[in-house]
């Protein structure tokens, strides 16, 4: 039923959009209240982390990890793994160029590290166990302070016993805004995209029924969540929009997002903005992978639109699967907004010069044991007995990631921003940065990355959690060592 204080309201609003549409892209969005009803985004808001720092140039939080019960199922509790009691943990907000200080304490029965995901930090603090910091133990704190050099959409995850960390809840959003962008992209909402894995009585499922073949698959939850909510409700003014930050931090599920009767304006990625915004049908994400949208509802007011999680195919038997349905949108029940235009969102990436960079051979293997189980690998070697690659500093190189068996690969590098050159020999139709690509079943993915700054021993894995835990993963050495200790010969 359409309320008569809508309706009013909906006038105000039709009217101001009309008559000031000429000028509304000079005035600043942040000036601006929201059209959107109060409370469009309730069921959807994170919680903020808290500012400490009396310096506007300094973010300082605190971060603790710890078990607690949540009621994601309806009656249930669920004892979890969070950040400061919530699933997701706190987002993270701040400013381009922006010190960041977060004090960490680990109140889990078990060690963890954080990891920045896509954040270009120094070494010491990318969160590795044993390689760039110690476990942090039970009881102990850890402190993290850099600087968030690049705007874009990351998000903060343990290093240690990831699948199982991830899977437990342990996620949250990390935005680096640019106080340069153009203003008014659309009325912001962080979408952090996971799964978990429920018994009927909604305790954890840790149990590994399927053993080495569920490992293979990797380890799907049952219950997809957006921003720790199982199919929450958005209330929009159609014809408004809004600017997405996707975030895709389940442990092995890729996510296809699509909304009937709609398509999305993908305009950023894993390393911020991208050269020219793309039209998509869907939004595609590997595990670790980001994505920003402008998403304008178009239905009748007091409509619903469900957002549904699609299957998509990375694999055997990944798509015989019904859809889902993860969040709904309903329509306000007021007359449409009559949106300003677009500002232009675009940005000139540099290629980066691949003329005397050295070529790298990365073939995603499996070898099967003679005890049944299986170990991953790159280049037929896994994770503990790996060496590690290297990189001169300043050195380009180009790495074909060539995939042998059966399920894709999202492959995550940490510390350094890559540009794909081609998947499945197609260059990919506009440039931009990232941290994660996704390798095809029988598929060949081609990067190109600078190791321009920061030496040290940087990650190199699947995002498929499981497939890193099982071999997926090697380090690659950056810096100067012996020149003769390239990465391995083919
Ligand atoms: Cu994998």
């Amino acid at each position: 039923m359409r309320s008569r204080r809508w309706s009013w309201l909906a006038w105000i609003v039709w009217v101001t959009a009309c008559s000031c549409s000429g000028s509304r892209g000079e005035t600043s969005a942040k000036s601006q209240p929201s059209p959107q009803p109060i409370d469009w985004e309730a069921e959807l808001r994170l919680p903020a982390a808290e500012d400490l720092a009396s310096d506007p140039h300094v973010f300082e939080t605190q971060l603790t990890a710890s078990v607690v019960s949540l009621e994601i199922l309806q009656g249930l509790p669920t004892e979890v793994y969070a950040y400061n009691g919530s699933v997701p943990g706190p987002e993270i907000r701040v400013a381009k160029g922006n010190r960041v200080v977060v004090h960490f304490t680990n109140d889990l029965p078990e060690p963890t590290t954080i990891h920045w995901h896509g954040v270009r930090v120094p070494n010491d603090v990318d969160g590795v166990p044993g390689v760039s910091q110690p476990e942090v133990q039970p009881g102990e704190t850890y402190t993290y302070d850099f600087i968030a050099p690049d705007a874009g959409t990351f998000w903060y995850h343990p290093h240690v016993r990831s699948a199982e960390q991830v899977g437990a809840g342990l996620y949250g959003s990390f935005i680096v805004t640019d106080p340069n962008e153009p203003s008014d992209l659309g009325d912001e909402l962080s979408l952090v995209l996971s799964d978990i894995a429920l018994e009927e009585d909604g305790q954890l499922d840790t149990s590994l029924l399927g053993g080495a073949t569920e490992l293979l698959f990797g380890r799907e939850g049952n219950v997809l969540l957006v921003n720790g909510k199982v199919d929450p409700k958005l209330i929009a003014l159609g014809g408004r929009r809004q600017r997405w930050r996707v975030i895709n931090a389940a442990r092995t599920r890729y996510y296809q997002l699509a909304i009937a009767g709609h398509d999305f304006l993908r305009f950023g990625g894993d390393g911020g903005m991208i050269e020219e915004p793309v039209r998509q049908d869907t939004i595609v994400l590997a595990p670790s992978e980001r994505a920003e949208v402008i998403f304008t509802p178009s239905a009748a007011p007091g409509a619903t639109l469900p957002v549904r999680w699609v299957p998509y195919d990375r694999g055997f038997g990944s798509t015989i699967r019904d859809e889902v349905e993860v969040m709904r949108i309903e329509l306000a029940d007021q007359a449409p907004f009559v949106d300003a235009p677009l500002p232009p969102l675009r940005r000139t990436i540099e290629p980066i010069d691949v003329a005397s960079a050295r070529e790298v051979l990365l073939e995603l293997t499996q070898n099967n044991l003679e005890d049944g189980t299986f170990a991953l690998g790159i280049n037929g070697i896994p994770s503990w007995e790996a060496p590690p690659l290297h990189a001169d500093l300043g050195e380009t190189q180009v790495w074909t990631f060539k995939n042998t068996i059966d399920f894709a690969h999202p492959m995550h590098l940490h510390g350094f921003f890559f540009q794909v050159l081609s998947m499945d020999g197609v260059p990919p139709a506009v440039r931009e940065w990232k941290d994660t690509v996704d390798v095809h079943v029988d598929g060949e993915t081609k990067i190109a990355v600078h190791f321009d700054e920061r030496p040290g021993m940087w990650m190199l894995h699947c995002h498929i959690l499981d497939h890193a835990e099982s071999g997926m993963m090697t380090m690659v050495h950056v810096g100067d060592g012996d020149p003769g200790a390239g990465a391995p010969k083919h």
